[in-house]
Order: C-alpha cells, then structure tokens, then sequence
C-alpha cells in the first residue's frame, strides 16, 4: 500500500472514532473508544491488555501499575493481569523506567522506540504504540519514563485520558464508564516540566482537616497520606510540605517518610522548620532553648537526628532558622549567626550522608523577616535554592533580577492560597481566581524562579481547583497563555463532569472565585459594600444569588453520579458564600431601618437569623451528608464573628435589633436602596481604552476575568525594563467628556502587586491631554497598615488631580512606566463620586468608544 494511502486510511480512522472525552486540561486525547488502523486495544471487548514490566522497577512504578489496572477495571469492567512473560501474547502493555525494563530497554537497542528526547531528562514519559515490537507479539503499548516520576506521571496520563480524573477521591468524581478503550498510534508525550519541584503544603489544618483526618484514619497517618501521595502524583506534582499544626510527619508514623519516597514524592518540612525535623518535634524532644547562641549542641544533636532520619528517601532539607514557632529570631540575631548555622547545618549534612552536602537538595526561605537578612547581604552556598515568597496573601514580594548570576540552586517561590495570620485568617473557601494566580506565577516564571513551586493549601479541600492550576501550570507555563485560561477552567470542568455543561461550570468557578477574591469572606461584613451607593450591595448579593441559582439549577441536570463531586467543587462554594453575603447585607439593611424608625428593620433581622440558619445547615450538609459523610468536620472552619486576625471559637451571629411596629415611622422599604445614581462621574474598566498605544517593545495585554470588576490590562511583557512616560511611549486614551472646567480627581484602581524587584516601587502615571504625566507608585510595603488595607480590600485605589481649564472632550492617558503593573478600572469623579467598595458601574460614554 502507498504511504499516502496508508495515511489517509489512518486520518479516516481518526475521524470515524470517538475519543474518551474526559482527558486532562491541555492534553490531546489519544484514547478513542472505537477502533482503528494501528491503534492498540487496551481494553476491548470485556478483555484488558494485560501489563509487563520489569522485575527490579522502582515499587513506586508497581504502585502506579496497581492504580492503572484498578482505573481501568473501573472505567471498563475488565482487569488487566499483571505478567512476566510476553510469550504467546498478541498485544502487551510495557511499563517501565528507562534502564529498567529490559523489554523497552531492548526495543530502544532496536530502534523500534526512539526515546532521544526522553532519555536523560527529569520526569519525561513517552507513550507509544510499537507495532511488531516482539516476534510473535502484534503490538505493545509502552508507557516509559525517563526516570521514576516520569514513568508514574506516563502511566497517570493514561489514567486521566482514560477518564479517572486525579480528584476522583479526593472530589469523589465518578468514573465515566466505557466499554472499550483504544490507545491511539503515535507518540503522546508531554516534555519536561518546567518546574522542578511542583508541591503543596499541607497548613493551618486544625478544626477541619485534622477533625476529619481524626475521625476517617485515626489521625494524619500514612493511611491519609498515601491517598494525598496518590493524588499529588495523579496531579503530575512531586513535592509535599506535610500537615505541621500538631503533626510531625516523620515522628508521628514511622511509614509516613517510608511510603513518600516509595511511592516518589519528595518530601520537605515547612519553610521554618530546619533540617527535616517539625516544629513538634522539638516540643516533644528538644531540650533547652530554641536558640543557637545560647543552645547550640543541643540544637546540631536534634538536626543531626533529622538528617539521620531522612536517609537517602527524596527530600528538600529546610537549612537557616527563624525563632520557634514560626516566628523572627530574637533582636540580636545577626548575619553573621545566621550563616554560621547555615554552615553547621550543612556540616551535619555532609557528616551524616557521607556526600558533599551540595548533594542533598536544599532550600533557605526567605519567608517575612528572613527576606530582609538576606537584602542586608546574607548569604547560602550556590546549590542551596533561595525559595521566595509572596505576601501570604498571594502577591510575590521579590524575584530574582533578569541581570543576577544563575544559581545552581535556583530560586521558587512559597505561595499561599490559604493563611492564618494578619490582616486576618483566610482558611474557610477557595478564594482564589486562577487569573489572579496566573499572573503572578507568570511573573516568577519569567523572572526565573523555576526550581521550586510550593502553595500553601490549607485543608486541602476546597482547594481543587486552585490546585489543579497551580500544578499544571508548573508542568507548562507556555501551555497556559492568558488568554486559554478560560480554556483551562472548561477543561477542567470537562475532566471532573463532562463536556456538556463545561462551559456553564467553567463561568460559574471563574465568577465565584473572582467574586470570593474582592474580600476574603473572614473579612467581609455589613459595612463592605454600599447600601446606599449605586445599588452596591444589592448587586453585589444579587450577582451572587444568580450564579447560586445558575449551579443549583446545573445540579439538577447533571448526571446523578456527579452530584458530590459537583457540590465540592462548584456548589458549595457558591451557595455558601452568596448567603453569607446576604447575611451581612440583611444586617446592614437592618442597621440602615433601625436608624430610621422603619419596621422593615424586623424582616431585616429575621432573615439574618435565617441566613446564619443556612450557613450552618450548609456546613453540617458538607460534613454530615455529603458523599455519604465522607468529608465530616471538613467544613468545622469558623468564619463569622471575627474581631481581629485570629478566629473566633464558634461563629457569632451579628447583632440585630428589632422595633416595635406600632413605634415605627413606617415599614416600607427606603427607596434610596433600589437607584442608581450615575453622575458626577466616569468609571471605565481599563479594557474598554479608545485607544492603546505600543512602542519600545511594549503591548497591552488583557488577563480576561482578572481582579474585581471585569479584568485587567498591563504592559507587556512582564520582564520589560522601566519607561519614561512621555510623547509616545506605550500608553493606554480614554476619552471622557467633561461638561465643566474644575479639577477632576481620577482614581486608577490597581492590583495589589509588591515591588518584586525591591527596586523603588512599582509606577504608572496619568495625564490629562497634554499635561505632564504624574507618576504614582503601587507598591506597598509589607505589613504597612497600606498594605494592610490593599490585601484585605484586593485592590490599591490610588489617585491623580488634574486641572481642566476647558469643557469638552479631553483624552485620559494611562501611562506605562514600570511592567507587572495591572490595571483594572478607573474612575474619574467630576464632583459627584460616592463612596463604595468596587467603585461606581462603569458608564464612560459609549458613543465615545472605539
Ligand atoms: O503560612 C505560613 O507560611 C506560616 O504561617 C505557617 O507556615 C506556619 O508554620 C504556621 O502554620 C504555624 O507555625
């Protein structure tokens, strides 16, 4: 047959056959459920392939062999056997690492498999069809690796095209089921990651993980654990900072440290917790205290047990040391000291491994003050990776410069999309949009952090989402431009429901997040949004109450079987959160009425006590009922009645009064709180420009859904080096009419971005028509009551004052002066502008527009 032939047949094959829907965000399906030319028959008509591999194959391969047979037994109802002869069989699924499979071995000596672009390379799978690769054998599918991890993320690959979705027990996702399933021919391989260390942190897990850990497992015990390894190794992550409130991984069970490196998960302690030895572990053991100058042997003898302990099992050591409990070291603590540890404890290292320690991964965080030792010019060896950190709050607070000397370390970042700490906790709901996470992960990137990404998860659940993005993103940021991560959000939604109402699901994930994201809920109350103001809080409650009847109104036409996994991972968030927006909505209604003598106060108040009613039923849905109670204490977090940073014990409804009807004034509902004034201003959302202005390399780039109104602009790219804003350098027009001449205050409301480059801030400017630009810096610094105010609002409203000596039409300039500057909206007040919390609805002319 001519090869064009062949190929034709071949694109006919594909055409006519029907892929398994559910793979994984960004990946091309190579799983079909019908046959064809060269494709290779995993598991047909009620018979699997049965699975070959070698004998001394690393166990956390075997493990990942074992979950592979198990998911497609449940995908199609037959198991594959496991077999250690290939004779007499017609087609053979080979598993196996590079240099461990001697089947594969032998194919890649035959050059029926081409692994050049695999061998050698850290964490890289191949997974091909090889037609004729044995005599007497027809086909084999080979799923190889270029080392341990490569080959367990090659066989979780054909575990999530398949349809197993990596939440599959974590998010009780059903398993789509199939009769057959066909491997296409082909080489399906998805290159090496980008990232080397891909992680979470397991944190801040008291009442609810550890309350459902205590419960379901006896405690965080390794019979937790291996389900979270599972799951971090189904995500295609590599690293685990483990549960630390109360909790020492490697002192609590014995089989915690055993099992991580079995089943290939590198393992770390927390960033304050050096040496591989938890906090809790010095409570138990440590003697003395925890203070090198004053209790130094005691302190090498409980590392030194640390390092013993670790082995040769996979870990990133924590070097440096901050004061115990997470908290700075003592006032006299110097540089000097510090590096002197980090000496000791690299000393320690290298006695106990008996290899230079340069040969042990390590990491020195740079977390709150240790940051500020490090500007003042401390100093680690070259291999040891410098983990950088955001703000806990999300925004990166230092990236190495694009002119520094590459280290043989490198550099990560410690991210956070959970926290306890100030302004105030954040650990009940996901609050985090992926554009925003998007953004800021793409700054490291770029700014080459690239050895280690770490986020802090809190409980685990409710993150999934995040999560899952936080993971692929590391994989391939390339893969994830802006403008796919709507693409992304559909994606996922089709892995965890399908593709029927994945668009529907992905709106509702990226509205609730960004709707979660304008105020943590611990820091939401009656006073956030305006009552009185452009209908604000009415908007705001009602925007919500329609995404909560869009995912209940999804709920019921979905498949019955996703009804868990469609209640954690999309329903609850929203019916949570959008009650308790209208809880504290009802509240300030009831304030607003009790002042003026209305009786509408009452049914205020009423409904106050049913919305904390149905907060409650809501939790105690989650825990009790839910998956057959299966996440029980999973949502004990407390999140009303909050006072100051810390939680309270149990949430506390606000207070409410009543009158008596007979001493109102009246008991209609104020009219005030249904209009929407729109004068004296112009809001416009930064998209919505007349016109953009490039140059000097520079364009704008909208990040679709970002910050707390409809998106963001901001110059790219990202690594571009500050601009003098003038003439016609890259800039953004607005043209706004002004009926008077007077001075206009313009608002430029911007992310709350950090001075990643520790330079002298982060600036735009604005000008009017022709008027010099005024430059105006973004930046806060940490733990200023500023920065304080920017994080808990989500957004630095920064202000300009211009002159205007003529009505008419004038032309707002935007101007660029520094990257990674995000804009969101502006608003110009032109005598009129009311108070309120995400500014007044945009209304800039429309006729004036592009
Ligand atoms: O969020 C953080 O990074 C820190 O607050 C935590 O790592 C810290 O360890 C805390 O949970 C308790 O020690």
């Amino acid at each position: 047959m001519k090869l064009t032939k062949i190929f034709f047949l071949l694109a006919i094959a594909v055409a006519g056959s029907l892929q398994v829907n559910a793979q994984a965000p960004g990946h091309q399906s190579y799983v079909a459920n019908k046959n064809g030319i060269g494709y290779f028959a995993l598991s047909a008509n009620d018979k699997a392939a049965p699975i070959y591999t070698g004998d001394d194959e690393y166990p956390g391969v075997k493990r990942a062999i074992n979950s592979l047979m198990g998911d497609v037994r449940s995908v199609t109802r037959s198991a594959p056997a496991l077999v250690t002869e290939t004779k007499g069989l017609k087609q053979i699924v080979l598993i196996g690492t590079l240099g461990k499979n001697p089947k594969i071995d032998q194919l890649v000596k035959e050059n029926k498999l081409n692994v050049t672009d695999i061998a050698g390379k850290w964490e890289t799978y191949l997974i091909q069809v090889v037609q004729k690769p044995f005599p007497g054998v027809d086909q084999a599918l080979v799923i190889t690796g270029s080392d341990k991890r490569g080959t367990i993320f090659g066989i979780y690959d054909v575990s999530a095209q398949i349809g197993i979705s990596p939440w599959y027990w974590w998010a009780d996702v059903p398993v789509k089921e199939q009769k057959n399933l066909y491997i296409l021919p082909g080489r399906h391989t998805d290159g090496t990651p980008a990232v080397k260390y891909r992680g979470i942190f397991i944190n801040d897990e008291a009442p609810a993980f550890s309350g459902w850990t205590k419960e379901k497992f006896g405690g965080v015990n390794h019979k937790m654990y291996e389900k979270m390894f599972e799951l971090i190794l189904r995500l295609k992550g590599n690293y685990l900072w483990p549960a630390m409130w109360g909790n020492a991984f490697n002192d609590d069970d014995k089989l915690n440290p055993v099992l991580a490196d079995e089943y290939g998960v590198v393992m770390g302690t927390s960033h304050h917790e050096p040496m591989d030895r938890a906090q809790q572990e010095w409570k138990r053991y440590g003697k003395g205290e925890w203070n090198y100058e004053k209790n130094k042997e005691i302190l090498q003898d409980f590392w030194r047990k640390g390092i013993e302990n670790m082995g040769t099992k996979e870990t990133i050591v924590t070097v440096g040391m901050r004061g115990d409990g997470d908290m700075p070291m003592t006032e006299g603590s110097n540089i000097a000291l510090l590096e002197n540890i980090v000496k000791d404890q690299r000393k320690i290292i290298t006695d106990v491994t008996g290899k230079d320690a340069s040969q042990t991964p390590q990491m020195w965080a740079l977390y709150k003050e240790v940051q500020s030792y490090y500007d003042k010019g401390m100093r680690v060896p070259d291999d040891v990776t410098l983990l950088l950190c955001d703000d806990n709050w999300g925004n990166i607070r230092k990236l190495p410069s694009l002119t520094e000397k590459p280290r043989k370390g490198g550099y990560g970042i410690y991210y956070h999309f959970d926290y306890v700490g100030g302004p105030r906790n954040y650990k009940w709901l996901n609050t985090n949009p992926i554009s925003k996470t998007w953004e800021q992960m793409h700054l490291a990137y770029e700014y080459n952090a690239r050895q280690i990404w770490v986020v802090n998860v809190g409980d685990l659940k409710p993150m999934e989402f995040p999560i899952s993005f936080f993971l692929d993103y590391a994989w391939n940021p390339d893969k994830w431009p802006a403008e796919k991560l709507q693409q992304y959000s559909e994606e996922w939604a089709t892995q965890q429901f399908g593709a029927a109402h994945a668009k529907e699901i992905a709106k509702i994930l990226t509205l609730y997040t960004k709707y979660n994201s304008r105020r943590k809920p611990e820091l939401l109350d009656e006073n956030t949004y305006s009552l009185t103001n452009y209908n604000e809080f009415t908007t705001v409650v009602g925007d919500y109450n329609k995404l909560r009847d869009e995912a209940e109104k999804l709920a019921t036409v979905l498949d019955s079987k996703c009804k868990d996994s469609f209640y954690e991972l999309v329903l609850h968030p929203v019916q949570a959160c959008a009650n308790l927006n209208e809880l504290y909505f009802e509240v300030a209604k009831n304030r607003y009425y009790l002042k003026q003598k209305n009786a509408a106060a009452n049914a205020a108040a009423a409904r106050v006590r049913e919305l904390f009613a149905k907060d409650k039923a809501i939790s105690r849905y989650y825990n009790d009922t839910l998956a057959n109670g299966k996440w029980s204490h999973m949502m004990d977090q407390t999140h009303i009645g909050y006072t100051y940073w810390q939680q309270p014990n149990v949430d506390k409804m606000p207070e409410v009064a009543e009158i008596n009807p007979d001493s109102a004034k009246t008991n209609q509902p104020d009219p005030v709180l249904s209009t929407s004034q729109y004068n004296g201003f112009i809001a416009v959302e930064g998209e919505h420009y007349n016109k953009a202005i490039p140059g000097q390399g520079i364009t704008w780039k909208i990040i679709p859904h970002y910050g707390n109104t409809l998106s963001g602009i901001t110059p790219w790219p990202v690594t571009a080096a500050r601009v003098k804003p003038t003439g016609n350098s890259p800039h953004l027009e607005y043209n706004i009419s002004l009926k008077d001449t007077d001075t206009i205050v313009v608002t430029a409301y911007i992310s709350p971005s950090l001075d990643f480059r520790n330079k002298d801030g982060l600036y735009y400017a604005v000008s009017i028509d022709n008027e010099e630009p005024q430059i105006v810096n973004i930046a806060t610094k940490v733990d200023s009551p500023e920065w304080g105010m920017a994080v808990s609002d989500n957004i630095r409203k920064l202000t300009t004052k211009h002159h205007i000596s003529k009505a008419g039409v004038h032309t707002l300039k935007y101007w660029m002066v520094d990257p990674a500057v995000v804009l969101q909206r502006l608003v110009i007040d032109t005598g009129g502008l009311k108070p309120s919390y995400l500014g007044p609805p945009e209304n800039m002319n429309m006729l004036l527009r592009k």
